[in-house]
């Protein structure tokens, strides 16, 4: 049921459905003390994908770059703390794949409604890029495109359903990748919408 599908990525299909109403419930608290925006690219592009963070560092975006910062810049005050329950399960699933000592720092908290996308990018505002990303979907289903080191390199299709917990290490680490445009549906945990927890180590 696990399943390797790149060197270093691990697939753990449902792992989290046992959780996933705690996992939304605790979302929506976080979103509550800091609510879902859509950030502005360095570009000046407005991401279709609203997002938010919680934990000690919080994935930011604006005219002068991307970062980590401790400060929500909505609020100006710290990013609400993870849940208890995002990092058990996130460290449950970094333990399964091979990481015994995921300990992140940051959670993105990213929600798509129907046509929201995210186009192929890397991952690498991180400074320690040995540790692992661990990523949980909940709600509406997604095409997780997977590509390779180089832009240019053919991207996969993985469908990604609620519960899936996905860990992407070693060579895994840097490979592009995206979210095709979400499709329309109806999902009882989250209802028109998909959310995903993606967990880092930062720095
Ligand atoms: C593979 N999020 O937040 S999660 C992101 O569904 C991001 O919201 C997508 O890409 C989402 O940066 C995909 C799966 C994922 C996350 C990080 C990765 C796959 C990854 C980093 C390296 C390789
Ligand atoms: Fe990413």
């Amino acid at each position: 049921w696990d399943e390797v599908i790149a060197p270093g990525a691990v697939l753990l299909r449902r792992h989290a459905c046992a959780q996933a109403d705690v996992l939304v419930a605790a979302a929506r608290v976080v979103v509550a003390a800091a609510p879902l925006r859509h950030l502005v690219t360095p570009g000046g592009q407005t991401m279709s994908v609203a997002m938010t963070n919680c934990g000690e560092w919080g994935w930011v975006s604006d005219r002068r770059g991307y970062r980590y910062d401790p400060v929500d810049p909505a609020s100006g005050r710290p990013w609400p703390p993870m849940p208890g329950i995002f990092l058990d399960v996130a460290r449950g699933a970094a333990l399964r794949a091979g990481y015994p000592d995921f300990a992140p720092q940051a959670c993105l908290m990213n929600l798509y409604r129907p046509g929201t996308r995210l186009t192929l990018h890397q991952d690498r505002d991180e400074l320690d890029l040995a540790a692992p990303i661990v990523s949980i979907s909940l709600g509406l289903p997604a095409i997780f495109l997977f590509g390779g080191l180089q832009r240019s390199d053919r991207a996969r299709r993985f469908p990604l359903q609620h519960g899936d917990v996905a860990v992407w290490g070693g060579p895994s680490r840097l490979a592009f990748h995206g979210i095709a445009p979400l499709a329309a549906g109806h999902h009882p945990a989250t209802g028109a919408v998909r959310l995903n927890l993606t967990f880092r180590k930062t720095r």
